[in-house]
């Protein structure tokens, strides 16, 4: 039985029925708006020719309609009754006049759509342009690796090689510092004199202690085993906010000037990406797919979705657009947890459709092998693949996967990885530190995975807290650090799709291909299950294909 559908779905059958594309922001508003269909009936009516509906478009639509937005929106209501209260009868009965002629034959090609069976995906959203999907002429893969910590995986570190990796890690992280501008008198600890000057001194934080607006860090400068006690001034709030979202172990620059002993603080800077840095474009609109998490294997798998994406890849899902889209897409990268595993928490053997790991990459090689030879595949570990747990993770063994392992387009890397496509570089890690990330930020949510990952890139570091849950090998080098500053950076674990940006940076965390387990629902994750972010290298557009409803 089919369920009727609501007042959003209805107005979003018909914007897609007639070829718009709905853009993220867009669709954002639309879903407040109390009459959903009218809005979109006044786009179809006004904007005729507009291939994409805007966020601008929608507010001024909302604004001219006399259709307001849900109480769960509720500033952007008086506006719209104050501000318009005269013209919107004469608006809407010019506009609905011009509607209802219009409505018929748009539900008329609705129809037509839908028995031609190409109709727009309901939540599938599109924003490379037709001109950009073209054609790829002579199309040649500019692929390389710009890094792989797989050089050193057979060195697993002792106690006393810790000392050698947050050296490593303070001396990358102090560079960054040491380049920008808007620091003065940067001094090392041990270099500090009983001056009365304002000074910078670097140091990764071992210690966070903030009670009822007071507050002091310890910071440590491994290099000469020296720390400093920093005063957190009482007057000055927007510090001491900053101080409570820095994670243990993350190396900042501290600006202030000394008293008794301590450095009283004026400001606390994370070693950051810079505001303006060289961004990398592709110069021919080839796409790239982020995936992650797809837990072949476990009774949750689901291979419908997996399967389309498949089908995606070789231009034959949706219609022409989506089938352009497919063609056009000649990248894939893989952010880890390709498979459920085995053993990997106690009582998993019960939640599995497949129980020997062999099987479950046989299967995984089975999706891939379909994939067009043309595709390069990046595939990175995650915490559930079969490889050591401690990051830096080498590559899936070819013993495990021998097939994947033989293919040319398959690129089997160390969890994390960059790589350069067509001169635009990605960097991808699973985000095991996530949860860890998520626990000592006060506001840190797994619901918004994007958010951590910006924290990520403010510190340089993907997993800066040691000894919490995620396990950190003490390699001689720390290759955690994010020194090279990517264009996309690429995530996964948590199960939740996201986009965003932070200074510039396109930041994608990938989803899963796994419906809700019940470890996750006992830790209140929602999957979002099915949902690709696809982008374009030339214009960095993230288009989204949601699987589910395809
Ligand atoms: O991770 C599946 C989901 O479970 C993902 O949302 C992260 C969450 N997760 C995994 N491990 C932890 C810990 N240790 N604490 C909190 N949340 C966690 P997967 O890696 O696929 O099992
Ligand atoms: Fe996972
Ligand atoms: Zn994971």
């Amino acid at each position: 039985m089919n369920l009727p559908m609501t007042e959003l779905q209805i107005a979003i059958k018909k914007l897609v029925g007639h070829g718009v594309i709905i853009k993220t922001d867009a669709y954002n508003l639309l879903k407040h708006a109390s009459d959903p269909v009218l809005i979109a009936e006044l786009f179809l009516s006004e904007y005729s020719q507009k291939e994409y509906l805007t966020h601008d478009a929608v507010e001024s639509l909302l604004k001219k309609s006399k259709s307001g937005v849900s109480d769960k929106k509720p500033k952007v209501k008086p506006l719209i009754r104050s501000k318009v209260p005269r013209r919107r009868g004469k608006v809407i009965n010019r506009v609905s006049r011009k509607v209802d002629r219009k409505i018929e034959s748009i539900d008329n090609r609705i129809k037509e759509a839908n028995n031609k069976k190409e109709r727009e995906p309901q939540y599938s959203i599109i924003h490379t342009s037709y001109e950009d999907l073209k054609g790829l002429t002579n199309y040649e893969p500019q692929f390389s690796v710009t890094r792989d910590p797989d050089l050193n995986s057979g060195y697993i570190g002792g106690v006393d090689d810790l000392i050698g990796y947050f050296q490593d890690r303070f001396a990358k992280l102090e560079k960054i510092f040491r380049s920008r501008l808007d620091l003065n008198n940067i001094t090392k600890i041990k270099e500090i004199k009983r001056k009365d000057e304002p000074i910078s001194v670097i140091g990764m934080v071992t210690e966070k202690v903030i009670r009822g607006g007071r507050g002091r860090l310890t910071i440590e400068d491994p290099t000469s085993e020296q720390d400093l006690t920093i005063i957190l001034p009482r007057d000055n709030q927007e510090l001491t906010d900053k101080a409570m979202q820095l994670m243990d172990d993350t190396v900042v620059c501290v600006e202030g000037k000394m008293f008794k002993g301590n450095l009283i603080a004026h400001d606390i800077h994370l070693p950051e990406i810079p505001m303006l840095h060289e961004k990398r474009r592709a110069d021919i609109p080839v796409h790239v797919a982020f995936l992650s998490d797809i837990h072949v294997g476990s009774k949750e798998f689901l291979s419908e979705p997996m399967g389309k994406f498949i089908k995606f890849l070789n231009g034959k899902l949706g219609n022409s657009k989506m089938r352009a889209l497919g063609k056009h897409t000649k990248y894939v990268m893989f952010g880890g947890d390709v498979v459920d595993g085995v053993g990997i928490y106690p009582g998993q053997y019960n939640d599995l459709e497949l129980q020997s790991i062999g099987d479950q990459y046989t299967e995984f090689t089975r999706f891939v092998g379909q994939i067009p030879e043309d595709v390069e595949i990046v595939i990175i570990p995650g915490n559930h693949d079969m490889v050591r747990s401690a990051e830096p993770q080498p590559s899936i063994d070819p013993v495990y996967v021998p097939d994947l392992a033989g293919m040319k387009n398959v690129h089997l890397l160390g969890n994390p990885s960059q790589v350069s496509l067509h001169g635009v570089e990605v960097l991808l890690y699973h985000c095991t530190s996530m949860p860890d990330i998520m626990n000592h930020i006060p506001g840190a949510s797994n619901k918004n995975p994007v958010e951590i990952m910006k924290h990520m890139l403010r510190a340089r570091h993907l997993a800066p807290i040691w000894g919490a849950k995620t396990p950190i090998a003490a390699e001689p080098k720390d290759h955690l650090v994010i020194d090279s500053i990517p264009d996309i950076f690429h995530g996964g674990h948590i199960h939740i799709n996201g986009e965003g940006y932070h200074r510039g940076v396109q930041i994608v965390n990938s989803g899963t291909m796994q419906s809700q387990t019940s470890f996750q629902k006992s830790l209140n994750i929602e999957p979002t299950p099915g949902q690709v972010t696809i982008t374009n290298l030339k214009t960095f557009e993230m288009n989204k294909l949601d699987l589910m409803r395809l």
